[in-house]
């Protein structure tokens, strides 16, 4: 890949809030068919980093009625509803994020975050932010 290939494809991630870094600094792994851990409590105004340490193609989906309603919408391909990323999925097998690849979010609004990995709901591939005062 030429470096300006390179930038555009960086570029994209940036915009979707994934980046590619290669170490352990991550919050939550995603194994084979769950999320690791499964529940994770953090503080108002800090940021998750998920990170892909399975095989297999995962997504981290926000569920439309699992967050508070003054809450932002958070989706790995920067889909902005619950059916805007079942939709992708359903028609392009998209917003997926890869082995080693990363999710971030930062959470604003204190209360439980539910999401889920769509291509692995049926698994029970499902996970919460808990985000504290
Ligand atoms: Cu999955």
């Amino acid at each position: 890949m030429d470096r300006r290939a390179f930038l555009a494809t960086a570029g994209a991630f940036a915009a979707a809030g994934c980046t590619a870094l290669g170490s352990d600094d991550y919050d939550v792994g995603m194994s084979a068919h769950e999320f690791l851990p499964e529940e994770y409590t953090i503080e108002v105004g800090e940021t998750v980093v998920w990170e892909n340490t399975g095989s297999r193609g995962h997504t981290v989906t926000a569920y439309d009625g699992g967050i508070p309603e003054a809450a932002e919408f958070f989706a790995t391909g920067g889909y902005e509803s619950e059916r805007e990323a079942r939709d992708a999925w359903e028609d392009d097998g998209a917003g997926l994020i890869s082995t080693g690849e990363r999710f971030e979010h930062t959470f604003e609004v204190p209360g439980t975050h539910a999401y889920v990995c769509i291509p692995h709901e049926v698994g029970g591939m499902v996970g919460a932010i808990l985000v504290e005062e």
